[in-house]
Formats: structure tokens, sequence, C-alpha cells
């Protein structure tokens, strides 16, 4: 079904009702999801939003590496909670792409055989407790920089998911910056570890915003679209500079010395990721993609008996509603 989403691209779109659809978008108007869509538009859309979706999903695991770890029964509180509200994210945007004509098992099933992707950043080892906080301030605040102009994505369901969701990502970036500040003004051996998670996760959270705009395939239809708001590099700029100072608040240092501020552009320098790298990785083939895609479709397969039990007593309902009918 994904596959053939896929194919059907480009089957309707007829010229006038393309130009009206175009007009609506540029009008500031919200498309809901009974109403007609080029299906290009519905297809980025399932692309992007499942996408999305997935990496929720899979961003549960490096944090629920650290549950059974995590220093006090605060943290622990505070990081249960967290990556509980990353299944949530996942739930609500499994269901805005639900109302696309995509199923979630499909979606499920796309992930699992390699055929749509999530986000790059999960395919990285947390192998220390300043982790956390590096996830929470980098990758959080990488994911609310791109999701807040999100909020105004032109499809109705997928805006109104962001809303919800950006509340929850304000909420996660300050415990992780909340837990390198405790870090970073701890002992010395603490500060290293908050240093060497930043040396690590830096690149990697740059990466998140996607390749440079001159390699970006999709953002010019996307932003016609608007389904995407801002270019991969805006966004990625942005984040830089809001990240340098506070790492320059947290005494702790950007792994880049070409970063520096520049008057003229009004914003930090800095130095773009290996690009190589992030291709090897969504291809599949970063540190940590097996282990990934195995602890989910392990979760799949142990979830199947779930599914049937849910799927035969809403049959056995259907059967009893027609026979009371
Ligand atoms: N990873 O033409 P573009 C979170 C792919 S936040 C993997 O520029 P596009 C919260 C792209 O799909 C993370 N693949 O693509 C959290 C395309 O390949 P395709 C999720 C990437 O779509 C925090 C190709 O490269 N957020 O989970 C990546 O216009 C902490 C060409 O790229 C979102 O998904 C990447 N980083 O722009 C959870 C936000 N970048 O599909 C737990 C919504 C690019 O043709 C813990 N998504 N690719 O085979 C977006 O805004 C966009 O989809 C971009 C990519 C900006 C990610």
């Amino acid at each position: 079904m994904y596959a053939q989403m896929v194919k059907s691209e480009a089957s309707n779109d007829d010229p006038a009702l393309l130009a009206a659809f175009q007009a609506r978008i540029d009008a500031g108007e919200k498309i809901e999801p009974k109403e007609w869509m080029p299906e290009g538009y519905r297809k980025t859309l399932i692309r992007q939003i499942g996408q999305h979706a997935h990496s929720e999903i899979v961003g549960q695991l490096p944090e629920g590496n650290w549950i059974t770890r995590a220093p006090t029964l605060e943290r622990k509180a505070i990081l249960l909670a967290k990556v509980q509200d990353e299944a949530g994210h996942g739930l609500y945007l499994y269901c805005a792409a639900e109302t696309l004509g995509v199923s979630r098992d499909e979606l499920t099933e796309a992930l699992l055989s390699g055929k749509m992707k999530y986000s790059s950043i999960f395919n990285y080892p947390t192998l220390t407790w300043a982790d956390m906080g590096a996830v929470g301030w980098l990758v959080d605040g990488a994911a609310i920089m791109n999701q807040v102009p999100l909020q105004r994505t032109s499809f109705g369901p997928y805006a109104r998911a962001m809303v919800r969701i950006c509340k929850e990502e304000s909420f996660h970036q300050r415990q992780g910056y909340d837990i390198m500040m405790k870090m970073a003004r701890g002992t010395p051996e603490q500060k290293a570890m908050a240093q060497d998670a930043l040396n690590r996760f830096w690149y990697p959270s740059l990466m998140m915003f996607g390749p440079s705009d001159k390699d970006s395939v999709h953002s010019a239809q996307s932003m016609a679209w608007k389904i995407k708001m801002n270019t991969n590099d805006e966004l990625r700029q942005k984040f830089v500079d809001q990240t340098v100072p506070q790492a320059e608040y947290l005494g702790l240092t950007i792994p880049d010395p070409a970063v520096k501020w520049n008057e003229e552009k009004g914003g930090y320098d800095f130095s773009e990721p290996d690009w190589t790298e992030f291709f090897e990785v969504i291809k599949g083939n970063g540190p940590c993609n097996a282990e990934r895609i195995e602890a989910r479709q392990k979760a799949w397969e142990d979830g199947a008996w779930f599914r049937d039990g849910l799927m035969a007593h809403a049959a056995k309902q259907r059967t009893a509603q027609v026979a009371a009918e």
C-alpha cells in the first residue's frame, strides 16, 4: 500500500485543480483530510509525517537505555515521563498520517522493511548519563527548531499535532539542559563527561536538519506546499545561533574551531557536518541502525498477539451490533 501510494504520484494533477489548490495554500488556508489534494502533496505528507512518527518511536530507544540507570529517583521519573511523551508524539503523528489513507500497520511495515526512514540522530549510541543531557539539550533543541514552524504547516491534522508536541518538547529540552548544568558544574570528571557528550552529539544534531540546501531534493516543492516552512540550512543556522551561547553559559566548548560570530550575517560561522557520514547513516550503515530496527522488529512481533486480540474483539463487537440491528 505504501509502495502503491508512492507510485500513484501525479495521477490526478489536473492543472485547474492544482492551481486552485495552490491558491488555497498561498492564502494560508488549512487543507483537511477529505478535501482534494494533489497526489504528490499526499505522498510527501505521508513520507514526512510517517518519518517523523517513526523518529519519535525509534527515538525512545537511546534514552530508554538509561531509565534503569538514572542516578536519582527524580531523574528516573523525569526520564520516564519524557520517553512516554515520545511514544505519545509517535501516536499523534501516526493518527495524522492515517487521515491521508495509510494505516499505522502499513507505516510500521515500511519502517521495518527499510522503505521508510527515521531521523539519522537515533542511530548514534548513548554511552554515558551525560548523553541524556546532550540528547535533551541538543536533539530536542533541534527538534523544536524544526517543529515550531511546522505548527503553521498547511495540512490541518499535522499542524494541530505539532502544537501539542512542541509544548512537550520544550520541557524535554529544559530537562536536558538541566542535566548538562548539573554535570558541567559538578566534579571535573562530570564536566569532562558533559564535554564528551557535546563532542559526540554536536555534528549528528546538525545533521537532523537534513542535507545542505543544494542537496535537498524535496525542499522546493515542500516549501511551495507549506509542508516545510524553512530550508534545512536556515534552520541549522538558527539552531547554531541559539546553541553556541548556551554552551558558553555551561562553560563547554563546541567541538568546532570554526565557530565564530559573524557580524555581517548576524549569525555564527560553523563547519558543515561530514555529509558522507550522514548519507551512510540514512542508508542504514550508522553505528546503531541494525540494533534499532531489530528492537522495533521484536516489539512488533511481541505485540502481535495483542493486535490480534484487539481485532478479534472488534470483529465480535461488529457481529453483535449487526445482529442487534
Ligand atoms: N534523517 O530533501 P530533503 C524527534 C532524508 S525530531 C534521516 O531535505 P525533507 C523528536 C529525507 O527523508 C526528528 N533522513 O528531505 C525526538 C530524504 O530522503 P527520502 C524527526 C533524512 O524531507 C527528540 C533525503 O534525506 N523530525 O524525533 C534526514 O524535505 C528526542 C533528502 O532530504 C522530523 O521528522 C535525517 N536527519 O527534509 C524524539 C521533522 N534529513 O525521504 C526522541 C519533520 C533528510 O526522499 C528523542 N521532518 N533525510 O528517501 C522534516 O522537517 C523534514 O523531513 C527534514 C528533511 C527536515 C527532516
